[in-house]
């Protein structure tokens, strides 16, 4: 097979690590900081982690490695989503695990947390490990969304643990996967298993970051490749001036994605799912923004245009969550049956209306035929509506297409309205990573390594001060359970990391806010063009514009 030039080229990329790691193993020691508490519900979370509740932040710095000679033997999954740059967390735990001892072990879970319940590994070696160097997609060892949470898995994977001599085990994943990190460590430390856990901060959607984690690995890379199809397609609607697109790119909940994005770009309308919420707007006054967009270009003589839809943002609506939960328990049971029996549309039509409450009948019957089929189609294995699966790009456009009809009616709209529709999901999450992640992600990596050889357990890699060139991030490690709070999932409450949505009083959405009525009527497009992996630094290590907002650039 030939191999292109820029993979060829990306395998000799040499990462770059955090001044404080770039000495070598022997000139990394450790600082502790002062002891942590959880973010919220202190006295629960303590009670459930006793063991590994309250331990105290890290950083480490230059100076004699003063950790203890031990061989170590340790396993690594990779959990979730892909998002570029995971091959690289795992490069840099390897070369920091070998750096430290040629003799250390590093065992590849594969296909997520099921490999380790199932005891399906590689061991990595130099051979194999370099054919992913600075590459993206998570095929080194796969992935998976099993749940690692039960008493019986961690006992399972103790055992696969005990039968390899693992003595540290690697979680690269979002909030869920490093809160059931977080429980396993706490598991192992409660039955002196003798194996430490470590978390890596992971997700193109940008939701696993607080004031600890400043931002999850991946979301950069998508986000700019994203954005560099976004631009393209601003530029062929300049071009061409005759079509509306509407884009929906990936977040399954919080808008991070849509936002950057948005910042990058300039589109004309972007919907923020936080604040469809927290202004409890309804589908007809969301439809009424992009309409009000489109009609004030139109007046211009500017009928083309570029809308950004958030994936989740319908779960936002409030009108449109209960119209969802009415719908689940219409189908529940055999009713799903009873409905699928029904020889016609219409006599479907008539099931709904005799099932649904009158506020909830008036949100369905003004959506387009094809969303409300779509409704009633598709089911995950619980019997529920899939809302990620409703093509809320095609919904709107939809909707703003009557909307216009009935401004054409009165007058106060004379323009022309094609659209065109995109997702941009799954062609951002295995995107070459830009340098910023494959440093990022390579520097979570070795830090992990570090973290392990210390002795810590139930801790995050940490790397921060990431808007700053990477000789001056600083590495260390926080414990999980400072990111902690108590939440109601499924009907319980648990000890989770809490989830972080756009903040509507945070520096990029109140940039983005200031601009957006300009961005609306005039063409301020921005074309951010394809990532750059060689070249002056501020094109090829520029941060995401979130990042440097929320850090005061
Ligand atoms: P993670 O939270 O696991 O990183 O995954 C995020 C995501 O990429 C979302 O943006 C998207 O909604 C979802 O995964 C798609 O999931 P799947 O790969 O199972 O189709």
């Amino acid at each position: 097979m030939k191999i292109s030039s820029l993979q060829n080229a990306r395998y000799a990329y040499q990462p770059k690590l955090p001044g404080m790691l770039c000495n070598g193993i022997a000139d990394i020691c450790v600082k502790e900081g002062s002891e942590t508490q959880s973010v919220a519900d202190q006295e629960k979370i303590q009670a459930l982690f006793p063991n590994t509740y309250g331990k105290k932040e890290i950083t480490f710095q230059k100076g004699e490695n003063t950790s203890e000679a031990k061989k170590q033997v340790v396993g690594v999954i990779l959990s979730g989503g892909q998002a570029p740059g995971g091959h690289n967390v795992v490069c840099g735990l390897y070369d920091a695990l070998k750096a430290t001892d040629k003799e250390n072990v590093l065992y590849g879970f594969k296909g997520g947390p099921s490999g380790l319940i199932e005891d399906d590994y590689v061991i990595f070696d130099d051979e194999f490990i370099n054919q992913f160097r600075n590459t993206g997609g998570f095929d080194i060892i796969g992935s998976g969304r099993t749940k690692l949470e039960t008493q019986e898995q961690f006992a399972i994977v103790a055992e696969v643990c005990k039968k390899h001599g693992i003595t540290a085990l690697v979680i690269i994943g979002g909030d869920d996967s490093n809160t059931n990190a977080a429980v396993l460590a706490e598991y192992f430390a409660a039955n002196n298993a003798g194996v430490q856990v470590i978390g890596c901060p992971k997700t193109i959607d940008g939701d696993l970051k607080n004031e600890d984690i400043e931002c999850s690995f991946g979301f950069d890379t998508a986000t700019k490749t994203y954005s560099e199809i976004i631009g393209n397609i601003e530029r062929d609607a300049t071009s061409a001036k005759k079509y509306w697109h509407f884009v929906k790119v990936m977040g399954r909940s919080a808008s991070h994605v849509a936002l950057e994005c948005a910042l990058q770009t300039q589109p004309n309308v972007c919907l923020i799912s936080e604040e469809v919420a927290e202004k409890k707007m309804s589908l007809a006054q969301i439809t009424d923004i992009i309409a009000d967009s489109v009609a004030a270009r139109a007046a211009k003589g500017l009928n083309f245009g570029v809308a950004i839809i958030p994936e989740g943002v319908v779960e936002f609506v409030p009108e449109f969550s209960v119209l969802i939960h009415e719908i689940n328990e219409l189908l529940a049971g055999s009713r799903a049956d009873e409905f699928n029996a029904l020889p016609s549309w219409d006599a479907k039509y008539d099931f709904i209306k005799n099932g649904l409450t009158a506020e909830s009948m008036e949100v369905f019957a003004i959506l387009p035929q094809a969303i409300q089929q779509q409704l009633f189609l598709e089911r995950d294995p619980h019997g529920n509506v899939q809302v990620s699966l409703i093509e809320s790009e095609k919904l709107f456009s939809a909707m703003v297409k009557e909307n216009l009809a009935a401004r054409k009616a009165n007058g106060t709209y004379n323009g022309k309205f094609n659209a065109l529709h995109h997702f941009l999901g799954y062609e951002g999450r295995c995107a070459f990573p830009s340098n910023f992640d494959s440093d990022y992600c390579y520097s979570l990596g070795y830090n992990a390594f570090m973290l392990i050889q210390y002795g810590y357990t139930g801790y995050l890699s940490k790397i921060s001060n990431l808007s700053e060139p990477a000789e001056s991030w600083i590495a260390g490690g926080m414990p999980i359970t400072k990111m902690m709070n108590m939440e109601r999932r499924h009907g319980e409450d648990k000890p989770v990391i809490k989830k972080a949505l756009v903040e509507l009083d945070g520096a990029p959405f109140k940039y983005f806010a200031e601009r957006r009525a300009e961005w609306s009527e005039n063409t301020c497009f921005v074309y951010p063009g394809a990532i750059q992996y060689y070249g002056p630094s501020e094109v090829c290590d520029a941060t995401t514009i979130t990042l440097a907002l929320e850090q005061g650039k």
